[in-house]
């Protein structure tokens, strides 16, 4: 199944009047006010944000998993997948590979298919956080932290592993992020894992390409957990800094505790140059890996404010590796990450909104309700039509989502696939 440019243009002329008028109707509305909006148009044109191999077929909670039918049952099939996201949204143009889930058979041809899908190799993922078939040793009891040499030996081996397949497709990071942790007070001596997972991680640091990043994921707590070695973003700044000058803090938006500040941490790791990576997924009570943006919009948006700020002022810190972290259990994956990555360019046009002369401004006079006005009249403007603006200059379609319903994809690729199909990995 792969779509063509000639049928994504079909359908835009079929829309192209309803949403000229919008344009015009909010551009002319925004340049009275100053905003320059062919600049931002070219911004989100620009942005592209990573797709997990993981993310494409169904998840599932603890308690079970629901198929939907053409699931993606290979990397190939995955990687068309993502190009299907790609030609209909033109910001979905990278691939983040899980590796074992996802080990390419022949490396050619893996590149070939995503090249010809306009898509590049992201990050690439560890996972020591389950057994493999044929591993010596058993992660049980932590991987990277754990108290025998030997098991951290064979974790570290792991990560070389990765990085290794990650260099003959060209990816440029590697992301670890462990489930390493104690369930039971007294079962692990804290300062112990600490010392032996910094110890780990600078190996494998020191083992990545010079052109390589490191980014080290955190996160307060599993299920039936009582403690994570790397609970949060202090924890991920200090092993990052320990390592080196490109070893970075990765921020996970569902590895937080509820109320968690979000936008206040990535203020202050852009601050320090030190947010290398971002995962996008939304959540209402833990790390639910639910839609972009579908339960606190608002804070993606103040998050997207600090991130804007951020990439203008701090030099010193790479514009972040953005990926969708999220699962997806009852809606068809490819229809949710169309709508995170909507909701995300969303977010990313109205903080490109925030007039920060006037922020700036009316914090020095301590005008609390002007500020909060700024922010809210940013939020407040539908962008929509920006975002289709930028997809429309890119050949992208208007609304992918619907086009999506129209070009009725899923059933295609149920045709193709068949309705049992189950993507490799979950
Ligand atoms: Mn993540």
């Amino acid at each position: 199944m792969k779509l063509s440019v000639n049928q994504i243009q079909e359908y835009n002329n079929e829309n192209i009047q309803t949403h000229q008028k919008e344009f015009d109707f909010l551009a002319e509305k925004l340049i009275k006010k100053g905003i320059d909006v062919a600049g931002i148009i070219e911004k989100l044109e620009n942005f592209n944000v990573a797709i997990p191999s993981w993310a494409l077929g169904a998840g599932g909670t603890r308690f079970g998993r629901f198929s939907y039918g053409g699931e993606p049952a290979t990397l190939e099939d995955k990687i068309d997948d993502i190009g299907i996201l790609n030609i209909l949204t033109k910001s979905a143009g990278a691939i983040s590979l899980h590796i074992p889930w996802d080990i390419p058979n022949d490396y050619n041809a893996i590149k070939e298919k995503a090249s010809d899908h306009n898509i590049i190799f992201d990050s690439v993922n560890s996972n020591t956080f389950q057994d493999q078939l044929h591993s010596k040793h058993s992660y049980k009891f932590g991987s990277l932290c754990n108290i025998h040499k030997e098991i951290r030996e064979q974790a570290i081996q792991h990560n070389f592993e990765v990085i290794n397949i990650g260099e003959k497709l060209g990816s440029k990071s590697l992301t670890v992020w462990l489930s390493d942790g104690s369930n039971f007070p007294g079962q692990n001596n804290f300062q112990t894992v600490l010392n032996n997972t910094a110890e780990s991680l600078k190996k494998i640091y020191r083992h990545m390409p010079n052109s390589w990043k490191l980014y080290i994921e955190y996160k307060p707590y599993e299920p039936n957990f009582y403690s994570t070695v790397i609970q949060d973003w202090g924890t991920s700044f200090m092993l990052a800094q320990e390592c080196g000058e490109r070893a970075y803090t990765l921020v996970d938006l569902g590895h937080h505790l509820p109320n968690t500040n979000i936008e206040q941490i990535v203020a202050t790791l852009m601050n320090k140059g030190k947010l290398g990576g971002f995962h996008f997924n939304d959540s209402k009570y833990g790390d639910d890996d639910l839609t972009v943006g579908s339960v606190k919009p608002y804070a993606l948006f103040l998050i997207f404010n600090e991130l804007v700020y951020g990439m203008n002022t701090n030099k010193n810190n790479p514009v972040p590796a953005w990926m969708i972290d999220a699962s997806h259990n009852i809606k068809d994956p490819l229809e949710d990450l169309l709508q995170s990555l909507e909701a995300i360019l969303i977010a990313y046009a109205q903080a490109l909104l925030i007039d920060q002369k006037q922020l700036e401004k009316n914090q020095y006079k301590n005008d609390v309700a002007i500020c909060q006005e700024i922010l809210q009249d940013a939020f407040r403007t539908d962008v929509r039509p920006l975002i289709r603006q930028a997809r429309l200059n890119t050949n992208g379609a208007l609304n992918p989502l619907e086009a999506f319903k129209i070009f009725k994809i899923r059933d295609y690729l149920i045709k193709e696939r068949g309705l049992k199909s189950k993507a490799s990995g979950l």
